[in-house]
């Protein structure tokens, strides 16, 4: 059977891959399972038989048989279980690539999730010009951090692993605000993952669905 997941009918990101399904996309590329994509409106989140899957109204949710996920960090880490490609044989290496996996969605996103709320919710208030530089030092320290961690190496732990797929797609939130640049091998680090073939298979299936979204 092939697992389902659901992603936007129409993404407010043009089909710039960064709503959160794109990192399952992505992991099932990487591990070659091929998989269907149902997609939802705003107002369908909104209606039980979505909330049953998803009780916080959100895409992606995930489903396969009798199981049903959301949260896009379990949904990767499940991948990664279920096939080859994603975490190390190592027991100790395959956790480290799960905290990994957590560092990127609380410890990482959560700045720079609170940036993309200021930018677009809160730009017309008062005090968003003072708020903005505090946000993004906030973002920069995390940045920073990381890029440290990182050095030279190509990914964050060893072989290319699910750890590095979600801070990748983390990062890529970024684009816009220029702040990645100011630490280039994390511009150097994203655009690796980036380059991957399944990232870019990926990439080119969630594109599809804005173009003939538009054109529609
Ligand atoms: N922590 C969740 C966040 C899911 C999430 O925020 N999804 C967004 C799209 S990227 C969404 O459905 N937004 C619509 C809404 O919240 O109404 C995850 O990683 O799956």
């Amino acid at each position: 059977m092939i697992p389902t997941i659901t992603a936007f009918e129409r993404s407010p990101d043009r089909g710039r891959g960064l709503a959160r399904d794109m990192r399952v996309r992505w992991a099932f590329e990487e591990v070659g399972q091929p998989y269907d994509v149902r997609l939802v409106s705003f107002d369908a989140l909104r209606e039980p038989a979505h909330l049953a899957l998803h009780p916080f109204g959100q895409i992606p949710t995930y489903q396969d048989g009798d199981l049903a996920l959301f949260e896009s960090g379990a949904i990767v880490l499940h991948i990664a279980e279920r096939h080859a490609g994603l975490l190390p044989d190592d027991a100790n290496a395959r956790l480290r690539a799960i905290a990994w996996m957590f560092a990127a969605i609380s410890t990482v996103e959560l700045p720079i999730l609170d940036r993309q709320n200021a930018v677009v919710l809160e730009h017309s208030e008062s005090w968003h010009a003072q708020r903005l530089p505090i946000v993004d030092d906030r973002i920069r320290q995390r940045l920073r951090e990381l890029s440290v961690h990182l050095g030279e190496a190509d990914w964050l732990d060893g072989a290319f692993s699910a750890g590095d797929l979600m801070m990748v797609t983390v990062l890529r939130r970024l684009a816009a605000s220029g702040l990645l640049n100011e630490y280039p091998n994390l511009a150097a680090y994203v655009a690796r993952g980036e380059a991957r073939p399944a990232f870019r298979r990926a990439f080119d299936a969630q594109l599809a669905v804005f173009t003939a979204a538009s054109a529609g």
